[in-house]
């Protein structure tokens, strides 16, 4: 193709964007955009992924039955999400497989938040409550995506979010209502939740590097900080509601501006963890090496099973 036609594709393809249509899998698109699309669709499903062993670590010490059915039911939707997505991604031209190694070899990203440990039951709580709710805040954005399998990915991912949500706060306020020591357990929770959780909607704007060009192409339709302070303004009146108290002493509501005013970010610590150095990581990236790795019979008997079936298709046509 030469340079024209590229460029007349281009127009085309903006002027679809300008007019809020969605991008299907074999529609023309620029290079970037399909590579901005498999890095930020992959990383999230990675995520999704690598988030089912924080919670996973708490199924078979949930303190009831119904508390085991409802964190089970979770994580197992978080495996669906990362299914999902991990199909979107491969609409863009990319196979599971290269996707998993870059998961792997530390090429990919996940969210950062996930490299922190889960050390008591009201974590359980915080994470359902705080990061399924950054998630939906960032999420719900996403449904007005301008690529057709992230967006309607998002529409149900975000319904099973919001269940999520709810049953993360449940935990937190059953225990705000028990002892002394459950009160002191959910606080704690928040505590080492509330700034990781505000860490995941990424950098401040201006160290964003890919946020003007992914709002360009409608990918990102909110930015980080405007995210940020979407899911500050709604959390902290939940936390004030059951008796948790936020643990940043610059927080306070700006009459003026309309939003919550709050602390800096450590972003030494986001760098770190980002870069690999969090508390986790490795654990982490070396649980989903060894079930890849445990894996690999399950895949060689079921692509074993389909060759034989396609063996018996063709011998039949043959006859
Ligand atoms: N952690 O220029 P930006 C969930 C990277 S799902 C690690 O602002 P962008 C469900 C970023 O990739 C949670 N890395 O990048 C659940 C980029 O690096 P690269 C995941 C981060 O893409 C709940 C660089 O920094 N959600 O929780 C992080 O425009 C409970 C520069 O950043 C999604 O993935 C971070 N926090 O904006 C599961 C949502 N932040 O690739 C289990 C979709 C930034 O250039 C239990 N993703 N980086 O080398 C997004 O909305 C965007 O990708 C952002 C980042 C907002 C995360």
């Amino acid at each position: 193709m030469n340079e024209a036609q590229t460029t007349s594709l281009e127009e085309v393809f903006n002027r679809r964007i300008d007019a809020e249509e969605k991008i299907e899998p074999k529609d023309w698109m620029p290079e970037k955009y399909r590579k901005t699309h498999i890095r930020q669709i992959s990383q999230h499903a990675h995520s999704e992924i690598v988030g089912m062993l924080p919670e996973g670590n708490w199924i078979s010490r949930a303190p009831t039955l119904r508390r085991k059915v409802a964190l089970l039911a979770k994580v197992q939707d978080e495996a669906g999400h990362g299914l999902y997505l991990y199909s979107a991604a491969e609409t863009l031209g990319i196979s599971r497989d290269e996707l998993l190694d870059q998961l792997h070899d530390g090429t990919a990203k996940y969210s950062s938040i996930f490299n922190y440990p889960t050390l008591t039951w009201a974590d359980i709580g915080a994470i359902g409550w705080l990061v399924d709710g950054a998630a939906i805040m960032n999420q719900v954005a996403l449904i007005n995506t301008s690529y057709g399998p992230y967006s309607r990915a998002m529409v149900r991912i975000c319904k099973e979010e919001s269940f999520h949500q709810r049953q993360g706060y449940e935990i937190l306020m059953t225990l705000m209502k028990g002892t002394d020591e459950q009160r002191a357990m959910a606080q704690d929770a928040l505590d080492r939740w509330w700034w990781p959780s505000l860490m995941m909607f990424g950098p401040r704007d201006d160290e964003s590097p890919n946020t003007a060009q992914s709002m360009r192409w409608k990918l990102k339709r909110k930015s980080n900080d405007e995210l940020r302070q979407a899911f500050v303004d709604q959390t902290v009146p939940q936390a004030e509601l059951i008796g948790l108290r936020i643990p940043d002493p610059a927080l306070c509501w700006n009459e003026e501006r309309g939003h919550y005013d709050f602390g800096e970010i450590d972003w030494d610590e986001f760098r770190q963890v980002v870069q690999g150095n969090g508390p986790c990581n490795r654990e982490r990236l070396e649980a989903r090496r060894a079930a890849h790795r445990n894996g690999t019979w399950v895949r060689e008997a079921a692509l074993a099973h389909a060759a034989k079936q396609a063996d018996r298709d063709s011998l039949r046509k043959a006859i």
